[in-house]
C-alpha cells in the first residue's frame, strides 16, 4: 500500500482558500468537512492537516507531516523560537508561493515624531512576532522593548500598552484606521511550500516531485 503524503494547511484564515486551491489546480481533489482536522483527498494518496497557521512550522520541523503552507512571516518567526530554545528548527523550502503576500512593518502613532530606527530606542514596540522584530532592532543596533501581544497589536498605542508597533501590512487600511504610520518595512513576506527534513519513503518523494512542476504550471499560469 501507497503511504500516505502529509499536507499542513491553515484551517481557516488568509491562506485557507488558496492553499485548497493550488492543491486543487494541481489535481490534488479534497472534499472539506469544516468540522474536521483532517481531509482525504479523493484523488490522491494525500492528507490534508488543517490547522492554526502557527502550528505548521513546528509539524513540518518535528517531520510530523510531511509538506506544509504557511506564510514566511510565521515560518522564520517560528524557525527563530524554536532555534532560541534549542528545538529542531530545520526544512527544506521548496517553494515561493503567489499568494499570502504581507509585510511585517513598524508603525507608530500619526502625532510622534519619527525621523529614524534609532528614535525607537528606550520605547516599547506592540507585536506578534518579537523574534523577527528583536532580530531587525539588534541587526540595526536599536534597543527597544518588545511588548509581546497574539491580537489587537494595532490599538496597543492608543490604550498607551506600547509606543510602536510591528504588525502585518498588505493594503494599510489598518493602521490608518487605527492612526498609525509606517515608518519601517522589516520583513517581506509570502506563502511558502516547505517539506520535512527527514528522508521520505520513495512514495511520498515521488508524489512530491510530481507535484512541484505542477504548482509551478499553476502559478506560471497565473502571472
Ligand atoms: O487562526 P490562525 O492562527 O490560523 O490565523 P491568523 O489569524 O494567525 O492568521 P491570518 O489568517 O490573519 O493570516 C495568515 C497569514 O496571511 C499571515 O501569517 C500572513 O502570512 C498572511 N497575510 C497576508 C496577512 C495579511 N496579508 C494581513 N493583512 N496576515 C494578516 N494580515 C492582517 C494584519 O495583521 C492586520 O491586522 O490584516 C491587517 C492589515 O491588513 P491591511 O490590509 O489593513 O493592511
Ligand atoms: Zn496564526
Amino acid at each position: 500500500m501507497t503511504e500516505r503524503l502529509t499536507i499542513a494547511i491553515q484551517k481557516s484564515g488568509r491562506l485557507s482558500k488558496e492553499s485548497l486551491a493550488l492543491l486543487n489546480a494541481c489535481g490534488v481533489k479534497f472534499s472539506i468537512n469544516e468540522a474536521r482536522l483532517i481531509a482525504h483527498s479523493t484523488s490522491h494518496p494525500i492528507d490534508l492537516l488543517r490547522v492554526r497557521d502557527d502550528d505548521i512550522p513546528g509539524l513540518v520541523m518535528d517531520g510530523v507531516v510531511d509538506l506544509g503552507l504557511v506564510g514566511e512571516n510565521v515560518l522564520e518567526e517560528v524557525r527563530l523560537e524554536r532555534e532560541a530554545v534549542g528545538d529542531a528548527a530545520d526544512y527544506k523550502n521548496l517553494r515561493a508561493l503567489d499568494f499570502g503576500g504581507c509585510r511585517l512593518s513598524i508603525a507608530v502613532p500619526r502625532e510622534t515624531p519619527f525621523n529614524k530606527l534609532s528614535d525607537l530606542n528606550g520605547k516599547r514596540i506592540a507585536s506578534t512576532y518579537p523574534y523577527l522584530l528583536q532580530r531587525y532592532l539588534k541587526e540595526n543596533g536599536v534597543a527597544a522593548k518588545n511588548v509581546n501581544l497574539t491580537g489587537s497589536v494595532e490599538v496597543a498605542p492608543r490604550a498607551g500598552l506600547a509606543d510602536a508597533v510591528c504588525d502585518l501590512v498588505s493594503t494599510g487600511a489598518t493602521l490608518e484606521a487605527n492612526g498609525l504610520e509606517e515608518k519601517e518595512v522589516i520583513f517581506r513576506s509570502t506563502a511558502q511550500l516547505i517539506q520535512c527534513n527527514d528522508t521520505l519513503s520513495a512514495d511520498k518523494q515521488a508524489m512530491i516531485d510530481q507535484l512541484l512542476p505542477r504548482i509551478d504550471g499553476v502559478q506560471l499560469a497565473k502571472e
